[in-house]
């Protein structure tokens, strides 16, 4: 999979170089690619930014620069186009699963009050937003967006991580878990861990999913 990322702020993205995702494109299982946007402004000075048409506060991103960043990548056209807002659908493991099955995916990050609308009109095909509140740009939903689709490609978990078995699979939190030492500072790990009865195991685990999840989250149970 190929993950293209256009920012006014590429040196943002230091955390998708690193552990799983650094790895993942070393191996080329990944391929993630920051472009500058303002690397394509025809201003004379550089500007990326305007203020808004009708009054109002702050600024916003012009449409040139984008535009150009955009279609000068080789393949836009066929490439699943995104832009990070909070109009946008909220994220969920479901959509994170849908957007995997993408060879090619483009993220558009806003900055200051966003984008010129003409540049979600003619270019973007799906809004999607991190959760309902209000941060500076759209970098971090992107790296959020990134990390968490980057996790269904093939050859970024490792054989023994599965993508599904976890949290939010089947609409149910994940069951606690315990390492070494057994006892640590006087607090025992559950006998039945211990035990090596592998039903049992199961059971315990599947009843704690469901106790946890009725206690923090009852929403997830009537999905
Ligand atoms: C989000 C969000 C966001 C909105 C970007 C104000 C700068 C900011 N983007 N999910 N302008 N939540 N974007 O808050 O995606």
């Amino acid at each position: 999979m190929k993950i293209d990322i256009l920012t006014l702020f590429p040196e943002m993205f230091v955390p998708l170089k690193t552990s799983l995702l650094g790895k993942a494109q070393d191996k080329h299982a990944l391929t993630i690619n920051v472009i500058d946007i303002r690397d394509y402004t025809k201003d004379k000075h550089k500007k990326c930014d305007d203020y808004p048409f009708g009054g109002g506060v702050g600024m916003l991103m012009t449409p040139q620069p984008i535009y150009d960043a955009m279609t000068s990548i080789e393949g836009y056209e066929k490439a699943h186009k995104v832009y990070m807002s909070p109009k946008g659908k909220t994220l969920s493991q479901a959509t994170v699963k849908e957007l995997s099955n993408y060879e090619h995916l483009i993220l558009l990050c806003g900055h200051y009050e966003g984008v010129d609308q003409r540049i979600i009109d003619m270019l973007i095909d799906e809004e999607i937003s991190i959760g309902d509140y209000v941060l500076t740009g759209g970098e971090l939903p992107a790296m959020v967006l990134t990390d968490c689709v980057a996790r269904f490609v093939p050859g970024v978990l490792g054989k023994s991580e599965s993508a599904e078995d976890e949290t939010f699979s089947n609409n149910m939190l994940e069951y606690p878990q315990y390492t070494r030492p057994q006892n640590f500072m006087g607090h025992e790990v559950p006998e039945v861990l211990v035990s090596g009865d592998h039903k049992k195991v199961d059971e315990w685990r599947k009843k704690e999913s469901k106790r946890l999840t009725e206690q923090k989250r009852p929403d997830l149970l009537k999905k």
